[in-house]
């Protein structure tokens, strides 16, 4: 069967009121990170976990998670705070809401502490993990994500700027109030929407 294909509203959005304000195009996105040298990871020693406050915490190998849940097709804009946006990037993945259905959640405007394997944190409201476009992508325009944008396993929010779009993923942290991640801590927004512009607190 055909895999599901998701138009982010990101692109919807665009086409019809042009980038967020204060966003440039650019082909391909710019690689961050905030660590010197990214690891190699050992895939047999990754575990994906969601814990906290839900009714079924998750914990998971890499191959559990990915036949555990429906792969879908995903295209959506990319927008760095920093402001340059790609567009139309082409990802594969799982919904972070069928990952939501299954932990159910014991709050319903709670908060999302994403945690990476390098350190990395970054934080965001929990009902953008129910949108239909946020997905834990493991393959980028068709192939295996490279090392640099995040592999094994990518969160991909499309519509909050790209810091919230956390690369080396294992675990979702689900809290009833706000902590701040790497770059909240540093001043930047706890949502992060780019059409209000949310870029600092
Ligand atoms: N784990 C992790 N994820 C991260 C970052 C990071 O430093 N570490 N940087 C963020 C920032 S600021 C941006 S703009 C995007 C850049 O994505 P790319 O490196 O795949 O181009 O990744 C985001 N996700
Ligand atoms: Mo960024």
């Amino acid at each position: 069967m055909a895999k599901k294909r998701i138009i982010s509203p990101t692109v919807v959005r665009r086409l019809e009121e042009g980038p967020p304000p204060g966003q440039k195009f650019i082909p391909a996105p710019i690689v961050y990170d905030v660590v010197e040298e990214v690891p190699d990871w050992d895939l047999s020693a990754y575990r994906f976990k969601v814990w906290g406050l839900v009714e079924r915490p998750l914990e998971l190998t890499y191959e559990e998670l990915l036949s555990s849940f429906e792969p879908v097709e995903l295209v959506a804009d990319f927008h760095c705070v920093t402001r340059w946006s790609v567009p139309e990037l082409v990802w594969e993945g799982i919904q972070t809401r069928k990952v939501m259905e299954r932990v159910k959640p014991k709050v319903k405007e709670g908060w999302v502490l994403v945690h990476c394997l390098e350190g990395y944190t970054t934080s965001l409201p929990l009902r953008y993990l129910f949108e239909e476009d946020s997905l834990l992508a493991y393959k980028m325009m068709g192939r295996p994500l490279p090392k640099r944008h995040g592999f094994p396993l990518r969160l991909v929010v499309p519509q909050l700027y790209a810091w919230k779009s956390a690369k080396y993923v294992w675990g979702l942290e689900i809290l009833d109030h706000y902590e701040d991640g790497f770059w909240e801590r540093r001043g930047y927004h706890p949502v992060g929407d780019p059409w209000k512009e949310e870029r600092f607190k």
